[in-house]
């Protein structure tokens, strides 16, 4: 009999999987199959999945080592992962495999991964874009790792009372992370704070010395990242700051114990927790040694890892690509400088050459408050030594490039130098990415065309090659084929196994379109998928919806720009509509929302209350007959998006035209059927051309619209005196109608729509919104126009993988080779 251990962990069968789950439950969990919890089967389960994880993911690195491969080192303050259960299952090709095998011990997989918390690493589209790009880059087989900061608390846990965000800590880790393995011995030593000393050596060269006045250690923990089809293992390294023992040692020995926890504690608050706001940054010093913390481990690793095969840095930037993932990796240029130049020797010039060849960024924002800038006295005590070494990047640049091309204009000089000269003085991150880096590039067209002609138009005219785009893409790993079985095996069978690698192989779903009875089976998936939501809904906020009306889903960050307000003020003229007249005619509708607002962020935080108190009175109220709900889902995140965007009719993308860089929702919601209804912002511009404009709901102003409005001066009482309804409802939030006994409770919204200006222009695009609506509400009442509309969105989607994106930076920026993994 052959022993099922020596053959290779792949080709586990049913019972094989079975014998291994029980065998870790046993030896790994210590415990039994009688006492065991369903904890300790998802963890026992995770064991076995890593035992072909770990194979995979030495037969990588060996590979990658032997072949001294050139890699791109993704570095991201975040890394939204969600859960890896399901994810891990299917890109090894074992989700079938274990699903049978846990069912033979009565037990249901998909109620196991249930028991995993997500990992929530980051804020919102930019986090979870970096993490869909991990799993793209291990699919094609690219020698990539991420880099981030391995967070002790994610982002907070949204718990709402009496209809308010209460934010409460995340502890994904709280009963251990199966996925995760430490790596003591690659921990690093990091310097902060002190002085920098200007020395005279022996070979009588002046040199810079920096004293630090802190040693931090870095610890690394790794999570591996495979691949579709598990030929490739990458890894995502997370660095967790501990003290130093170094540190620890010094003040034990004088007798300052105390002191020394206390050393302990300020060392360990640098990875502590993620900072919740998903544009601006207001000058805290903990983020920035967050970034620094972060990118100086990522460094040291780096170049120890080079050293392993290279003596010196000729072959530097052959090897090494580092991509930016916004500015908040941006210190890692001046880092890597400080490195070059003062611990490995070399020349300005030599060490400033690599830079720019090394680093490319990723911009993802235009709004002017989200540009990262820091105080220069903050810098000065932090990084003494990186602000001397940005001064002098700055001093070339203005003087090489900027005086070059337009002599002695100091105008130009104050806009693009890396320091702002207004009190207190500012480094301008933004600026010092532009200048390093050889490839800038925005998400989506409409974005890097902005980012090129309004950001950035004298860096552009500088160096015009440096700008580019990639488009976006998300993962249909993780955004169809694992969130959406059913669907996925009705694609399977429909086109081929093909489409989870290449996604434009779903074209071919168009020709069933029109086909009445592909058009069912559409359907019914979708059915099915929203009455599993229903029973979410129910359980989650006691809410009762019925799968036959509308689900009209708007999930994303709380941003006034991202307009949650413009949803509700409709809803709160649909609702005024059907009081009016109880005949008034649409399709049941059920408004679903799921945000989370920055925790100072005030009228983000009054608008989620002012979404739950306005649901709360309609969805109470006999009179309407159930034709309007509204629910907010609490606690927004990866895995319950995973259970919104199956079962999603209508996609929710409307931004004030120029203002959402690209959104990533708005792809994942398309790929699974949903009808976008839209402006001219972002992505929404490419996916309407991908769906064709039939197949999509767009409305109001476009980037040029509103730059003209705005240039005229725009006024929203314009529109409020000129529209009775618009009046209506913003005067109903005057009331205590929706807040009984306590009137006033929702003005805020109405006063930023007015007295405030509305910035993003709400009411400019309200009867546009309006009619857009009245256009999906006829639509869907035509069943067979409304399911060939759905299929052929899942059908066009194609562009929006994020194996594309990958393929984009590859060809564009990184020029990396795939390596094959034997
Ligand atoms: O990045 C988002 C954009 O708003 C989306 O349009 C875009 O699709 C997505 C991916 O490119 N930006 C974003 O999520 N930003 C942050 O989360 C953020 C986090 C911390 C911070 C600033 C921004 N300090």
């Amino acid at each position: 009999m052959v022993n099922p251990m020596e053959k290779p962990l792949f080709e586990l069968d049913k019972d094989e999987f079975k014998q291994e789950i029980v065998h870790h439950l046993r030896t790994t969990l210590g415990t039994s199959e009688k006492k065991a919890s369903k904890q300790a089967w998802w963890m026992a389960t995770c064991a076995t999945i890593n035992q072909m994880l770990f194979e995979r993911l030495t037969s990588t690195q060996q590979t990658h080592l032997q072949k001294d491969t050139r890699a791109v080192h993704y570095f991201s303050a975040e890394f939204l992962m969600g859960r890896l259960t399901a994810n891990n299952l299917h890109n090894l090709g074992l989700y079938k495999t274990c699903e049978e095998a846990l069912k033979d011990l009565n037990l249901e997989l998909a109620d196991l991964c249930e028991q995993e918390p997500d990992m929530a690493l980051g804020n919102g589209g930019l986090g979870r874009l970096a993490a869909c790009f991990i799993d793209s880059l291990a699919t094609l087989g690219y020698p990539a790792l991420g880099y981030g900061l391995h967070y002790e608390h994610g982002l907070f846990r949204q718990e709402i009372r009496d209809g308010r965000q209460v934010e409460r800590p995340d502890s994904w880790r709280e009963y251990g992370n199966p996925w995760e393995i430490c790596r003591p011995e690659s921990v690093q030593e990091i310097p902060l704070y002190g002085y920098v000393e200007t020395v005279f050596g022996e070979d009588c060269q002046v040199r810079k010395v920096w004293h630090p006045g802190r040693i931090i250690k870095g610890v690394p923990w790794d999570i591996p990242i495979v691949g579709f089809g598990a030929q490739t293992v990458n890894i995502l390294r997370l660095w967790e700051s501990r003290a130093s023992n170094f540190f620890d040692w010094d003040v034990f020995n004088h007798g300052g114990y105390v002191d020394s926890q206390k050393e302990k504690a300020e060392a360990e608050t640098i990875s502590k927790v993620l900072y919740p706001n998903d544009e601006t940054e207001a000058g805290k010093e903990l983020r920035l040694v967050q970034q620094y913390f972060f990118c100086a481990c990522s460094l040291k690793d780096i170049m120890r890892r080079y050293k392993r095969t290279h003596t010196d840095f000729k072959e530097f930037a052959a090897q090494i690509a580092v991509q930016l993932n916004d500015t908040h990796p941006t210190i890692a240029i001046p880092e890597l400088m400080r490195e070059l130049i003062d611990e490995e020797g070399l020349e300005w010039t030599e060490a400033w050459n690599i830079c720019k060849q090394v680093f490319s960024y990723t911009n993802h924002t235009l709004l002017p408050e989200a540009l990262e800038t820091w105080p220069v006295y903050l810098f000065e005590r932090v990084l003494p030594r990186h602000l001397e070494i940005i001064y002098e990047i700055n001093a070339y640049f203005l003087k090489n490039e900027v005086d070059a091309k337009w002599p002695a204009n100091n105008e130009i000089k104050r806009k693009l130098s890396i320091i702002d000269e207004s009190n207190p003085r500012r480094v301008r991150m933004a600026n010092l990415c532009v200048i390093t880096s050889h490839k800038v590039n925005g998400v989506a067209e409409i974005h890097s065309k902005l980012v090129k002609e309004d950001l950035f138009p004298e860096f552009n005219q500088l160096w015009p090659d440096k700008f580019c785009n990639v488009t976006n893409g998300v993962t249909p790993r993780r955004w169809l084929l694992s969130c959406n079985q059913e669907l996925a095996d009705l694609f399977t069978e429909t086109v081929g196994t093909e489409w989870p690698l290449n996604l434009d192989a779903l074209r071919e779903l168009a020709k069933y379109a029109d086909d009445p009875v592909f058009q069912k089976k559409f359907m019914d998936i979708k059915l099915h998928n929203k009455e599993k939501l229903v029973k979410v809904i129910k359980a989650e906020t006691g809410i009762d919806v019925s799968a036959d009306a509308i689900f009209d889903i708007q999930i994303k960050r709380l941003h006034e720009y991202k307009r949650q307000q413009l949803n509700l003020l409709h809803i709160l003229v649909l609702y005024r509509r059907l009081l009016l007249n109880p005949e008034y005619d649409i399709h049941p509708r059920v408004f679903i929302f799921g945000s989370k607002a920055a925790p100072g962020y005030r009228v983000a935080k009054d608008i989620i209350y002012a979404i739950n108190k306005v649901g709360e009175r309609i969805n109470d109220d006999p009179r309407i007959k159930g034709k309007l709900k509204v629910v907010f889902m609490p606690n927004y995140r990866v895995s319950l998006a995973e259970k919104l965007i199956p079962a999603a009719d209508v996609s929710e993308q409307i931004s004030t035209a120029g203002y959402e860089a690209s959104g990533t929702g708005n792809m994942k919601l398309a790929m699974n059927g949903a009808i976008t209804i839209g402006t001219l912002d972002g992505a929404n511009i490419e996916i309407a051309e991908e769906v064709g404009e039939d197949n999509c709901v767009i409305f109001g102003l476009t980037v040029e619209e509103v730059k003209e409005l705005k240039a005229r001066g725009y006024s929203p009482w314009d529109y409020y005196y000129a529209n009775a309804e618009i009046k209506s409802a913003l005067d109903w939030l005057d009331t205590d109608y929706f807040t009984p006994g306590r009137p006033g409770e929702l003005q805020s919204i109405k006063k930023s729509l007015l007295d405030y200006g509305d910035t993003y222009l709400t009411l400019a695009d309200f009867a546009s919104y309006d009619e857009a609506h009245q256009r999906i509400n006829s639509l869907y009442r035509d069943k067979a126009r409304w399911a060939k509309m759905a299929i052929i969105n899942a059908a066009s989607v194609g562009k929006f993988n994020s194996d594309r994106s990958i393929q984009d930076y590859v060809r564009q920026i990184w020029h990396l080779d795939k390596c094959d993994i034997s």
